[in-house]
């Protein structure tokens, strides 16, 4: 892709109304337009970010079984009232009649949807356990949208439910999406830390907030440092694999602010382990048994011949947020270099030939270059205007791809000169750079 022809509709300055790095630079770089107070379009860069997160985010949900549908962004309200939830939601839910006047909304979660159609399906124990994820705009009427697309109004989370008979065999699911989750931030290159947190609207008695550490994060949270050094390495899919992997992080006191308590704290962490800091949260997982499926009649026939309410619970991902929350990670907002992992990148490598006018030579050698990169799937984007070369690293600095190659009069031969963004530049031939960009993708 030539950068004169894609749509990166790139600003001189850091627009003023963007308080956090994240959202400074997806309207720097034209990631996202806002169309209305906590609601976004979402331009060519910042959709295939997000795109490739969301692929991310469903190949780890097909890894554990669960499988995907699609339910709709508008609701009817009768499903709310017989959960319980129609008038409890409040204001956050945005309300809506048709012309027939019937009362609709614009989904905020989907636990009574997902359940209205388990229902209406599953008799029998023996088709459990059902894990079904959908990934969907929601709408939340946020009081004060803001940071951009990290508290908006309309973004899109992948969403997932869990139907079981036994609290036994429930937990089992939950621990299941607690594996996927570690993994999937991890293949983001985010350290996401599951921590002990409160249920909300959502509702139930147990539940992990996955919270990546920034200081402009908007929720508090206390842990012991030694749980950064934790990961899920090597856990199967059974169940006592995966209890262990949940016990292993629970022994460190990790908690939000809503579930804090200051001598528990002191008593469980040493001085020089206690971090108190700030995060975002970018997962979401909840146990709440029955509490969808009794007052929504979803009761299945079990082994001895009686009927019983099924186990539910409900794991959200911020795929929308989760772009802002790489930023948050990545971006050395000083320098003004973004790096983006080269598993959401939005192109794996940038070339950038210094143009001059009246010499086509250099376009020429940066489009035989592209061409087999391209032969080995690498996506690359050219710069072709007749700017500088430093105004031009600047520009590719914010945009983030993660390798480049500068080409310049003086190239010839097989050596290039080959940078990862940020740092140093060295010189070594194509199929090396092929070779070590490659690996960097399969990695993950
Ligand atoms: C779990 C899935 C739920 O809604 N029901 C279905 C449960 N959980 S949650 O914590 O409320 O949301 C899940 C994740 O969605 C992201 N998120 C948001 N992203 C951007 N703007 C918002 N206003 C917003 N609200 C929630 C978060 O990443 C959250 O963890």
């Amino acid at each position: 892709m030539y950068i004169s022809k894609a749509f990166i509709p790139i600003l001189k300055n850091n627009p003023s109304e963007a308080k956090i790095k994240s959202h400074q630079l997806m309207l720097r770089v034209g990631m996202i337009k806002q169309s209305s107070a906590g609601i976004y379009s979402w331009l060519p860069m910042g959709f295939k970010i997000m795109k490739k997160i969301e692929k991310i985010v469903r190949e780890e949900q097909n890894k554990i079984g669960a499988q995907e549908i699609l339910m709709p962004t508008i609701q009817s309200s009768e499903i709310w009232k017989e959960s319980g939830r129609y008038e409890d939601y409040g204001e956050e839910m945005l309300r809506i009649k048709d012309r027939q006047n019937r009362e609709m909304l614009y989904g905020p979660t989907n636990e009574e949807l997902v359940t209205d159609i388990f229902r209406s399906s599953v008799k029998s124990y023996k088709s459990l356990p059902q894990l079904l994820y959908h990934i969907q705009w929601k709408f939340r009427d946020e009081i004060r949208p803001r940071f951009g697309i990290m508290r908006c109004r309309e973004f899109y989370m992948k969403d997932a439910y869990s139907f079981d008979i036994t609290d036994e065999e429930a937990l089992f699911s939950y621990n299941k999406f607690f594996l996927a989750y570690l993994k999937t931030f991890k293949r983001l290159d985010l350290t996401a830390i599951p921590m002990a947190a409160d249920t909300g609207p959502i509702g139930g008695n147990l539940s992990h907030e996955f919270i990546i550490l920034a200081e402009t994060g908007e929720s508090k949270i206390y842990t012991d440092k030694r749980i950064f050094d934790l990961d899920s390495e090597g856990t199967k899919l059974d169940k006592k694999s995966l209890e262990e992997l949940r016990k292993k992080y629970e022994k460190f006191y990790s908690v939000t602010d809503e579930k804090f308590n200051k001598n528990e704290f002191e008593k469980k962490v040493s001085e020089t382990n206690r971090l108190k800091t700030k995060g975002i949260e970018v997962g979401h997982i909840f146990y709440f048994g029955d509490k969808y499926s009794k007052p929504m009649g979803a009761s299945v026939d079990l082994p001895e011949g009686k009927k019983d309410f099924v186990k539910m619970g409900s794991y959200g991902i911020g795929v929308s947020r989760l772009v802002g929350a790489i930023i948050e990670a990545k971006y050395d907002d000083k320098n003004e270099v973004m790096k983006w992992p080269i598993s959401v990148a939005p192109y794996d490598l940038s070339i950038i030939p210094m143009i001059n006018k009246n010499d086509t030579s250099v376009l020429k050698k940066a489009n035989q270059i592209n061409l087999e990169l391209e032969k080995n799937g690498i996506e690359t984007i050219i710069d072709d205007t007749e700017e500088n070369l430093s105004s031009k690293i600047k520009k590719m600095n914010l945009i983030g791809v993660p390798y480049q190659i500068i080409i310049g009069k003086q190239t010839d031969g097989d050596l290039l000169e080959f940078k990862e963004i940020g740092k140093e530049a060295k010189k070594i031939n194509l199929s090396e750079i092929i070779k070590i960009i490659k690996e960097q993708k399969t990695k993950n």
